[in-house]
């Protein structure tokens, strides 16, 4: 039996390749993270920007404590089943009337692993909508191969290479509106991007990308892992993450140094240009 996912959300997930929304933490709970995230991004400048937004959940305690929340985990195992680990987090910031957006891709394109079948919860910590550049989804898109990208580097782009799918029948789109504290989960293969924010205010996703079941390997340079439920993993190159007890931890901010340089080289491989993130 399923223990959060209605019977139509996993049909839906398998149908369209995403679920969306989810209720996750109340609005006042967001509002609080939000305030937390940004309190931080005031202290660490160093440790939290545009640029250094990778796995925040290993320097933040706040962040890992949603990385494992109840409710997204028992989702995702609904989908998944029990042994889970997470192989990384992004936080997916827009300031308000920004040029920034988020070209048509599909993330499993670059992450270097044996299979592209595994779920991304995104959290809207401030309103996703039309106004300030919500996610759209091309349904049912994650039964395509992975398609050709076009590495653009595009100013704008806020992706790693600014990749880019031509072509997309834009007739299959669906905008993912959240509240602050909702989530959607999508497919490692379908099909999304995003337009920039024309609002007068943040928009803010934290997105864990992805939580995986121990049968998917990297291929691409090495098994580093955040452990979230059931069997631990057991990869003869990996590296199982710590959970910061506090914020800036010195311990797990040193492992997401490790981490960090580690995803760079498995998403930039075979790339003339590296941005920063
Ligand atoms: O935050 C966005 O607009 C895009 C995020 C995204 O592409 C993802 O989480 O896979």
């Amino acid at each position: 039996m399923s223990k959060v996912l209605t019977k139509e959300q996993i049909e839906q997930y398998h149908d369209q390749g995403f679920i969306s929304p989810i209720r996750v933490i109340s609005e006042r709970e967001a509002l609080s993270i939000k305030n937390e995230l940004e309190q931080v991004e005031a202290e660490f400048p160093e440790e939290i920007n545009a640029e250094n937004r990778n796995n925040l959940h290993l320097s933040f305690a706040f962040l890992d404590k949603l990385a494992h929340n109840k409710i997204i985990v028992d989702a995702i195992e609904d989908l998944i089943g029990p042994n889970i680990s997470l192989w990384a987090s992004v936080m997916f910031i827009k300031e308000p009337s920004s040029k920034h957006y988020v070209s048509w891709h599909q993330d499993a394109t670059y992450m270097g692993l044996d299979s592209m079948n595994f779920p991304t919860p995104w959290i809207a910590l401030s309103p996703s909508n039309k106004e300030t550049g919500c996610m759209t989804m091309i349904s049912g898109s994650h039964k395509l191969k992975i398609q050709e990208h076009e590495d653009t580097f595009a100013e704008n782009n806020i992706l790693t290479r600014g990749q880019v799918i031509q072509n997309v029948d834009e007739s299959r789109a669906v905008d993912l509106i959240l509240e602050p504290g909702e989530m959607s989960i999508h497919h490692g293969a379908v099909i999304h991007g995003s337009q920039p924010n024309k609002g007068n205010q943040r928009r803010i996703g934290f997105s864990l990308q992805s939580y995986m079941p121990n049968d998917i390997s990297q291929v691409v340079g090495r098994n580093i892992w955040t452990h979230v439920r059931g069997q631990k993993r057991e990869d003869k190159d990996g590296l199982l993450l710590d959970r910061p007890k506090f914020n800036m931890d010195p311990k797990t901010v040193a492992q997401r140094k490790l981490a960090n340089e580690n995803l760079s080289s498995i998403l930039y491989k075979g790339s003339k240009e590296k941005r920063n993130y």
